[in-house]
């Protein structure tokens, strides 16, 4: 029996302007992370781990890959008849598509899909972040509390909570205060931006939401503000594991080296909460006679003959003869020739480098010090 208590939905639509050339012709969530995976695998792998069987994907800008890759859901175990995953695109009218407007207008567009399942609580998501989470220990903190609507709540540090949502809590953890990323936080107490509501209370609120004429249909600057002057059981629910949101180049690269970082807690290989991916199967990685390779991720079909430390290495990715590549994330198809030297790069997909160019990150005038190859 399909379980249909909780509907999620899946905000992956954002433009992720901030990643430059890796949401070049791709959606952030469709984003290659940790060789293996894309960002939006962590999210819906969490849902197969919570037993969330409906799961709406918004989708907005670039979807092609992100739909190729989603497919019917099977690689998340997501595919059953009436739930699984369905990609929900912004609504076609008679006058030509429009965008969605904010987060909560791409909700308000399908409350038709939600109402079909007539669930009791739905539970918002979004594409790009990169954690796991039992959203069923989420649920049923939702209803010890009897709240209307929960806020997944992690303390982040007090330089970074304006960068958030911030909220304000009693003793019980209910919510006093709420401010959209703020200039002046008043706590360092940050929302995830995960959230579960009561259906119905959602429901009205998304109705009002789209008759008011100056409201931007966001779920922080909006939504949860009016929510929250109409004195509704708003809780925060802490969460302290490992969680980060991919929506920076910075950010993008330490997540992934967190990955090669033995003293990180985050673990890939729990068999208990695993993370699934939509990968076909290629040949075995070869890695030449005389390649060197150490303290890496390797994944199929890639082809080594140079020198790889510290790095990640998607698939079908060849390494010619005399490289150096080091702490370096490189994506699907790229090919680096003979000779090239890499130090903190990161390499779109089927990006191709020239024999013996050098490019050291930390030698070029990017503030960031990750210098991003374009395919
Ligand atoms: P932001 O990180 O700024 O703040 P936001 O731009 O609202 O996030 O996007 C949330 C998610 O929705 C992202 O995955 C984005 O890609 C997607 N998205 C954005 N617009 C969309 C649209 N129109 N259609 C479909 N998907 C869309 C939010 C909260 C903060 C909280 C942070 C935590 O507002 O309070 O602290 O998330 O990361
Ligand atoms: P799968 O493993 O399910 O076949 P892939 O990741 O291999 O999916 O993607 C299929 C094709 O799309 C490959 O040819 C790959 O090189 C290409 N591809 C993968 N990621 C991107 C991307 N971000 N932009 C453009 N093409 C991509």
């Amino acid at each position: 029996m399909m379980n249909t208590e909780c509907v999620a939905m899946l905000l992956a639509g954002g433009q992720g302007s901030r990643l430059k050339a890796l949401t070049a012709n791709n959606a952030k969530p469709a984003v290659l992370f940790g060789g293996k995976y894309r960002i939006i695998d962590f999210p819906l792998s969490n849902c197969m781990n919570s037993n969330i069987d409906v799961v709406g994907v918004l989708t907005q800008y670039r979807p092609y890959i992100l739909n190729n890759y989603i497919g019917n859901g099977s690689a998340w175990a997501l595919d059953k008849v009436n739930g699984g995953v369905r990609i929900l695109p912004p609504y076609m009218g008679q006058k030509g598509g429009r965008w969605y407007n904010g987060t909560a207008d791409a909700i308000t567009q399908n409350i038709d899909f939600i109402d079909r399942f007539n669930p009791e609580y739905v539970l918002i998501l979004s594409g790009d972040h990169i954690y796991k989470m039992d959203y069923a220990k989420m649920i049923a903190y939702h209803k010890s509390k009897q709240a209307d609507l929960t806020i997944a709540v992690r303390e982040v540090p007090w330089e970074e909570a304006s960068r958030f949502g911030v909220v304000v809590t009693n003793d019980e953890l209910r919510i006093q205060e709420f401010q959209e990323k703020p200039p002046e936080p008043k706590s360092n107490k940050a929302s995830m931006g995960i959230y579960v509501f009561n259906w119905p209370v959602l429901r009205k609120a998304l109705i009002e939401d789209a008759q008011d004429p100056n409201s931007e249909n966001d779920f922080g600057n909006n939504v949860i503000p009016a929510l929250h002057n109409e004195n509704k059981r708003i809780f925060a629910y802490m969460f302290s594991d490992y969680w980060k949101d991919v929506g920076t180049i910075d950010s993008y690269y330490d997540a992934n080296m967190d990955l090669l970082d033995e003293s990180c807690d985050f673990d890939l290989t729990d068999p208990n909460f695993r993370i699934f991916s939509n990968n076909n199967s290629r040949h075995p990685q070869y890695i030449g006679p005389n390649a060197e390779v150490s303290h890496s991720l390797i994944c199929d079909g890639c082809v080594v003959f140079g020198h790889v430390e510290h790095s990640i290495l998607s698939h079908d990715i060849t390494i010619g003869e005399h490289t150096y590549i080091k702490d370096c994330i490189i994506h699907t198809g790229a090919v680096i020739k003979d000779g090239a030297h890499l130090e903190r790069c990161i390499v779109g997909p089927r990006g191709t480098v020239s024999a013996d160019t050098r490019i050291v990150a930390s030698e070029n005038d990017d503030p960031s010090q990750i210098q991003v190859i374009n395919g």
